[in-house]
């Protein structure tokens, strides 16, 4: 880096949904040189995902310095059976004092702190009342999420509320009914309402803010920020997206080549349909078996990521303890698989006697413990069956995918843009989920059932609608064409000339 190179010191917070746009930017600042990077590190991280992440970004980045941040203990029983990702965020909030005299010891001297929207109440005070250094906040989420954390603190004021009692009208946005932004702002007490409301009272006064969007996506929720219509005087917006995945969440994660690919690779274009839902958000078992079945009747072929823990660290169930009979679950070893894998595989193309005398077989020789080839067994109708991470960004753009059954984070919902895939809308109330369904729904690329959702009270989305729903939107040519357009737009938007590439330049130019 050159002598006058600005020196950014980035501050994560947890869980992948938040890690991985910062990797990703940093990623891609570091590429391009001329930038001195440090990233504060809270060790032992949440998650095993989060942690390889990491490893593998300082191992790829030798010049980026980690500046290493020992956090306070969270001694406070009143936080028993929170979220674990929400109680880490807490505990750098409650240890961010600390960070004014880390940051200030670097070298060469800071010059700006890039945070995660978790901590802006606690760093941007800190950034700039202590260190005098521009704060700039990376957000996670999508600009209509962005405007309603800013706005919700004129809401709650113009409430007089502590907490979401009703629709809330945003200025240049529209009007989002009650139950769009997280469920849980609607309890005053909870941790999570706190933390955003501090957050959202302080943002405005952040120096920029970096979005993992683009202009051709979220035109108007964009236009209304930058021209000062949701929060006067809102702080600079860089739409910056769609970040690339790097080539080091491969390596930390999956050790090379993987399966998926190895299978997508033998399937025909579009054929296959790719479910998962996140990296944190627990699947109840009943809910799991309608979904095996419901892609089964669905006749599709499909990649499905089953996740039973909210911590992957957590996640010791075997699939066969997970799924449902009509999935026979077995162990493969063929060279073109990884042996770790579990693979289910349906098998209704059989006769009823072939069916029945194959099971018998393959439940003798899994009790064995033998290994068996996958090939040979499945005709036309096979689905995987994952428990591990996979390459999600290298299975989007893969020609096999044709549909992306999703819960709907940001970071998903900008790669299945960015790749061109139509989605199916399935979310948690729990989080944004909601707001970025809005997105889906208004740039066209995808459907979303809005009674369809994770909820504990909600009832379980049923064998027969899934199937149904995800054969139409296999087979929507509208809704494909669209996606296949969006996916060019984020093309030319990151490409030189396009509007994040703009956005990037302006964001580098407001650094020196
Ligand atoms: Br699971 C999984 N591989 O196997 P979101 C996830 N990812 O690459 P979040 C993989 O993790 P919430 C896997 O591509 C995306 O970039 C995926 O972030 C990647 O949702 C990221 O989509 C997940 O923002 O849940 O954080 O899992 O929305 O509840 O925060």
């Amino acid at each position: 880096q050159g002598g006058d190179a600005p020196h950014l010191v980035f501050i994560p917070s947890a869980g992948m949904g938040h890690l991985l746009p910062f990797s990703r930017f940093i990623a891609a600042l570091a590429s391009q040189g001329n930038v001195d990077i440090s990233v504060v590190t809270a060790l032992l991280m949440v998650s095993q995902a989060e942690a390889e992440h990491f490893a593998a970004l300082f191992a790829a980045f030798p010049a980026i310095r980690r500046i290493d941040f020992n956090l306070l203990p969270l001694d406070d029983a009143t936080l028993a059976g929170t979220d674990p990702f929400v109680l880490r965020w807490e505990s750098l909030r409650r240890s961010a004092h600390l960070l004014g005299p880390l940051i200030a010891g670097a070298t060469p001297r800071a010059s700006a702190v890039v945070t995660d929207v978790t901590l802006a109440s606690q760093v941007i005070p800190i950034a700039k009342k202590e260190l005098q250094l521009p704060c700039h906040i990376l957000f996670s989420s999508c600009a209509t999420m962005l405007s309603f954390l800013a706005y919700f603190p004129t809401y709650l004021d113009g409430a007089n509320a502590d907490h979401l009692v009703g629709d809330v009208d945003i200025p240049g946005i529209g009007r989002i009914p009650v139950d769009y932004p997280p469920n849980v702002l609607r309890n005053p007490d909870s941790l999570f309402t706190k933390q955003f409301i501090a957050n959202g009272r302080e943002i405005a006064e952040a120096d920029g803010i970096l979005l993992n969007t683009f202009d051709a996506l979220e035109r108007e929720a964009l236009a209304s920020l930058r021209d000062g219509k949701v929060v006067p005087g809102f702080p600079p917006v860089f739409a910056v997206g769609p970040l690339k995945s790097t080539s080091t969440e491969k390596e930390a994660v999956h050790g090379g080549a993987s399966s998926s690919i190895a299978w997508l690779d033998e399937q025909p274009a579009r054929s296959v349909v790719y479910v998962a839902f996140g990296n944190r958000n627990a699947a109840a078992l009943e809910q799991i078996h309608e979904i095996g079945a419901g892609l089964e009747a669905s006749g599709c072929r499909f990649l499905w990521v089953v996740k039973t823990t909210v911590v992957d660290r957590e996640d010791t169930a075997e699939l066969n303890n997970v799924l449902d009979d009509g999935f026979l679950v077995f162990m493969v070893n063929g060279s073109d698989i990884d042996p770790e894998n579990i693979i289910a595989v349906t098998l209704d193309d059989l006769s009823e006697d072939d069916r029945r005398e194959l099971e018998q077989e393959l439940k003798k020789e899994m009790a064995e413990r033998l290994k068996l080839k996958l090939t040979g067994y499945c005709k036309t109708r096979i689905g995987v069956v994952k428990k591990e991470w996979v390459d999600q960004e290298a299975v989007l753009r893969h020609p096999a995918v044709g549909l992306y059954v999703s819960h709907c984070g940001w970071n998903s919902v900008t790669e299945s843009a960015a790749c061109g895939v139509p989605m199916l809308a399935w979310m948690m109330t729990l989080g944004d989920q909601r707001l970025v369904a809005t997105v889906i729904r208004s740039a066209g690329f995808g459907l979303w059932l809005e009674h369809w959702s994770w909820d504990s009270k909600s009832s379980l989305v049923r064998v027969a609608e899934i199937a149904e729903k995800v054969k139409a939107v296999m087979g929507d040519e509208a809704i494909s064409a669209r996606a296949k357009e969006v996916g060019r737009e984020a093309t030319k938007a990151v490409a030189p000339g396009g509007s994040s590439h703009r956005s990037m330049q302006e964001f580098l130019a407001a650094l020196r």
